[in-house]
Protein backbone atom coordinates (compact mmCIF):
# COMPACT_ATOMS: atom_id res chain seq x y z
CA UNK A 1 0.00 0.00 0.00
CA UNK A 2 2.54 2.55 0.93
CA UNK A 3 4.42 1.64 -2.10
CA UNK A 4 1.47 1.96 -4.06
CA UNK A 5 0.86 5.27 -2.41
CA UNK A 6 4.07 6.92 -3.60
CA UNK A 7 3.94 5.35 -7.21
CA UNK A 8 0.57 7.46 -7.75
CA UNK A 9 1.82 10.45 -5.71
CA UNK A 10 5.49 10.44 -7.98
CA UNK A 11 2.79 9.95 -11.01
CA UNK A 12 0.70 12.48 -10.34
CA UNK A 13 2.98 15.27 -9.44
CA UNK A 14 5.65 14.36 -12.59
CA UNK A 15 8.30 12.85 -10.53
CA UNK A 16 9.59 9.47 -11.96
CA UNK A 17 12.40 7.55 -10.93
CA UNK A 18 14.88 5.51 -12.95
CA UNK A 19 17.76 2.86 -12.41
CA UNK A 20 21.03 4.14 -13.51
CA UNK A 21 23.73 1.47 -14.23
CA UNK A 22 27.01 3.13 -14.36
CA UNK A 23 29.49 0.62 -16.42
CA UNK A 24 32.89 0.85 -18.08
CA UNK A 25 36.78 -0.55 -17.57
CA UNK A 26 38.43 0.12 -14.39
CA UNK A 27 39.91 3.46 -14.06
CA UNK A 28 37.70 5.08 -16.37
CA UNK A 29 36.36 7.92 -14.42
CA UNK A 30 32.78 5.93 -13.43
CA UNK A 31 33.19 6.57 -9.24
CA UNK A 32 34.51 10.21 -10.09
CA UNK A 33 31.65 11.14 -12.32
CA UNK A 34 28.84 9.52 -9.51
CA UNK A 35 29.93 11.68 -6.99
CA UNK A 36 31.00 14.76 -9.17
CA UNK A 37 27.05 14.52 -9.89
CA UNK A 38 26.00 13.99 -6.43
CA UNK A 39 28.24 16.46 -4.84
CA UNK A 40 29.49 18.42 -6.80
CA UNK A 41 32.94 17.88 -6.19
CA UNK A 42 35.90 15.85 -6.93
CA UNK A 43 36.67 13.12 -4.21
CA UNK A 44 39.32 10.96 -4.28
CA UNK A 45 39.01 7.26 -5.15
CA UNK A 46 39.76 3.81 -4.99
CA UNK A 47 38.94 0.88 -7.67
CA UNK A 48 35.65 -0.01 -6.59
CA UNK A 49 35.44 -3.17 -5.62
CA UNK A 50 31.91 -4.44 -5.34
CA UNK A 51 29.52 -1.39 -6.37
CA UNK A 52 28.65 1.98 -4.96
CA UNK A 53 25.40 3.39 -5.38
CA UNK A 54 23.63 6.59 -4.49
CA UNK A 55 20.09 8.58 -4.99
CA UNK A 56 20.52 12.09 -6.76
CA UNK A 57 17.46 14.28 -7.67
CA UNK A 58 17.70 15.94 -11.23
CA UNK A 59 14.70 17.35 -13.36
CA UNK A 60 12.11 15.84 -11.36
CA UNK A 61 13.37 12.38 -12.04
CA UNK A 62 15.06 10.30 -8.61
CA UNK A 63 18.21 8.52 -10.10
CA UNK A 64 19.29 5.61 -8.65
CA UNK A 65 22.57 5.15 -9.61
CA UNK A 66 24.89 2.08 -9.89
CA UNK A 67 28.54 2.57 -9.97
CA UNK A 68 29.95 -0.91 -10.63
CA UNK A 69 33.26 -1.69 -10.46
CA UNK A 70 35.39 -2.29 -13.58
CA UNK A 71 38.09 -4.60 -13.27
CA UNK A 72 38.39 -7.90 -14.97
CA UNK A 73 37.26 -9.93 -12.32
CA UNK A 74 34.50 -7.73 -11.29
CA UNK A 75 32.52 -7.47 -14.45
CA UNK A 76 31.25 -10.82 -14.36
CA UNK A 77 28.89 -9.83 -11.90
CA UNK A 78 27.81 -6.28 -13.65
CA UNK A 79 24.66 -8.88 -14.97
CA UNK A 80 23.63 -9.44 -11.60
CA UNK A 81 22.39 -5.94 -11.61
CA UNK A 82 20.66 -5.51 -14.52
CA UNK A 83 17.28 -5.94 -14.37
CA UNK A 84 14.69 -3.15 -14.20
CA UNK A 85 17.64 -0.82 -15.41
CA UNK A 86 16.46 2.06 -17.55
CA UNK A 87 19.56 3.38 -19.11
CA UNK A 88 23.35 2.71 -18.86
CA UNK A 89 25.93 5.41 -18.66
CA UNK A 90 29.11 3.92 -20.03
CA UNK A 91 32.36 5.57 -19.19
CA UNK A 92 35.06 5.38 -21.43
CA UNK A 93 38.71 6.96 -20.39
CA UNK A 94 39.00 8.54 -23.78
CA UNK A 95 42.56 8.84 -23.30
CA UNK A 96 43.40 4.75 -22.84
CA UNK A 97 43.61 4.28 -26.44
CA UNK A 98 45.12 0.85 -25.84
CA UNK A 99 42.37 -0.32 -24.37
CA UNK A 100 39.58 1.18 -26.17
CA UNK A 101 39.04 -2.74 -28.03
CA UNK A 102 38.41 -4.21 -24.99
CA UNK A 103 36.05 -1.28 -24.16
CA UNK A 104 34.45 -1.37 -27.38
CA UNK A 105 34.41 -5.61 -26.33
CA UNK A 106 32.60 -5.24 -23.53
CA UNK A 107 29.55 -2.52 -24.17
CA UNK A 108 28.55 -4.18 -26.86
CA UNK A 109 28.70 -7.16 -24.97
CA UNK A 110 25.65 -5.65 -22.46
CA UNK A 111 24.28 -4.08 -25.33
CA UNK A 112 23.32 -8.32 -26.26
CA UNK A 113 21.73 -8.69 -23.13
CA UNK A 114 18.35 -9.35 -22.74
CA UNK A 115 17.51 -7.84 -19.79
CA UNK A 116 18.98 -4.73 -20.85
CA UNK A 117 17.06 -4.79 -24.12
CA UNK A 118 15.08 -1.27 -23.43
CA UNK A 119 17.61 0.72 -21.76
CA UNK A 120 18.68 3.65 -22.87
CA UNK A 121 22.63 4.33 -23.45
CA UNK A 122 24.66 7.54 -22.53
CA UNK A 123 28.20 7.60 -23.27
CA UNK A 124 30.73 9.53 -21.44
CA UNK A 125 34.08 10.29 -23.38
CA UNK A 126 35.80 11.35 -20.04
CA UNK A 127 39.41 12.51 -19.59
CA UNK A 128 39.18 15.13 -21.88
CA UNK A 129 41.08 17.45 -20.11
CA UNK A 130 44.01 15.28 -20.66
CA UNK A 131 45.97 15.31 -23.76
CA UNK A 132 45.51 12.47 -26.12
CA UNK A 133 42.60 12.08 -25.13
CA UNK A 134 40.06 10.99 -28.56
CA UNK A 135 37.05 13.10 -29.13
CA UNK A 136 33.59 11.98 -29.46
CA UNK A 137 33.73 11.26 -33.29
CA UNK A 138 36.60 9.43 -32.69
CA UNK A 139 35.63 7.72 -29.05
CA UNK A 140 32.10 7.19 -31.68
CA UNK A 141 33.98 5.41 -33.80
CA UNK A 142 35.90 3.15 -31.80
CA UNK A 143 32.76 2.00 -29.59
CA UNK A 144 31.55 1.58 -32.88
CA UNK A 145 28.03 3.20 -31.75
CA UNK A 146 26.76 3.20 -35.36
CA UNK A 147 26.09 -0.02 -34.79
CA UNK A 148 23.65 0.64 -32.49
CA UNK A 149 19.84 -0.68 -33.50
CA UNK A 150 16.59 0.19 -32.14
CA UNK A 151 18.09 2.07 -29.03
CA UNK A 152 18.29 5.38 -28.34
CA UNK A 153 22.03 6.92 -27.07
CA UNK A 154 24.10 9.94 -26.91
CA UNK A 155 27.96 10.37 -26.32
CA UNK A 156 29.06 13.26 -24.68
CA UNK A 157 32.55 14.67 -23.73
CA UNK A 158 33.54 15.02 -20.22
CA UNK A 159 36.07 15.72 -17.78
CA UNK A 160 34.67 14.78 -14.33
CA UNK A 161 37.84 16.20 -12.84
CA UNK A 162 36.88 19.46 -14.66
CA UNK A 163 32.96 19.60 -13.72
CA UNK A 164 32.56 19.25 -17.70
CA UNK A 165 29.74 17.50 -19.94
CA UNK A 166 28.05 15.51 -16.90
CA UNK A 167 24.94 17.80 -16.75
CA UNK A 168 24.50 17.74 -20.22
CA UNK A 169 24.30 14.38 -20.25
CA UNK A 170 22.06 14.29 -17.64
CA UNK A 171 19.76 16.56 -19.17
CA UNK A 172 19.95 14.15 -22.09
CA UNK A 173 19.14 11.55 -19.95
CA UNK A 174 15.97 12.91 -18.06
CA UNK A 175 14.54 14.56 -21.70
CA UNK A 176 14.93 10.50 -22.94
CA UNK A 177 13.49 8.73 -20.01
CA UNK A 178 10.43 11.67 -19.93
CA UNK A 179 9.74 11.11 -23.32
CA UNK A 180 9.21 7.53 -22.93
CA UNK A 181 12.94 5.84 -23.70
CA UNK A 182 14.25 3.39 -21.45
N1 LIG B 1 42.46 13.69 -15.68
C1 LIG B 1 41.31 13.10 -15.34
N2 LIG B 1 41.31 12.12 -14.42
C2 LIG B 1 40.12 11.54 -14.11
C3 LIG B 1 38.89 11.94 -14.68
N3 LIG B 1 37.90 11.17 -14.15
C4 LIG B 1 38.49 10.35 -13.28
N4 LIG B 1 39.83 10.56 -13.23
C5 LIG B 1 40.83 9.88 -12.41
O1 LIG B 1 40.92 8.53 -12.83
C6 LIG B 1 41.21 7.67 -11.73
C7 LIG B 1 40.16 6.56 -11.65
O2 LIG B 1 38.88 7.15 -11.35
P1 LIG B 1 37.68 6.31 -10.70
O3 LIG B 1 36.52 7.19 -10.68
O4 LIG B 1 38.12 5.69 -9.43
O5 LIG B 1 37.53 5.17 -11.81
P2 LIG B 1 36.46 3.98 -11.85
O6 LIG B 1 35.94 3.94 -13.25
O7 LIG B 1 35.46 4.16 -10.77
O8 LIG B 1 37.38 2.69 -11.59
P3 LIG B 1 36.94 1.27 -10.96
O9 LIG B 1 36.22 1.55 -9.69
O10 LIG B 1 38.21 0.51 -10.75
O11 LIG B 1 36.06 0.59 -11.98
C8 LIG B 1 41.24 8.57 -10.49
O12 LIG B 1 42.58 8.91 -10.24
C9 LIG B 1 40.46 9.80 -10.93
O13 LIG B 1 40.84 10.98 -10.26
C10 LIG B 1 38.92 13.00 -15.67
O14 LIG B 1 37.92 13.41 -16.25
N5 LIG B 1 40.16 13.52 -15.94
MG1 LIG C 1 34.98 3.02 -9.17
Amino acid sequence: MGIMFTRLFSSVFGNKEARILVLGLDNAGKTTILYRLQMGEVVSTIPTIGFNVETLQYNNIKFQVWDMGGQTSIRPYWRCYFPNTQAIIYVVDSSDTDRLVIAKDEFHAILEEEELKGAVVLVFANKQDLPGALDDASVTEALELHKIKNRQWAIFKTSAIKGEGLFEGLDWLSNTLKSGGG
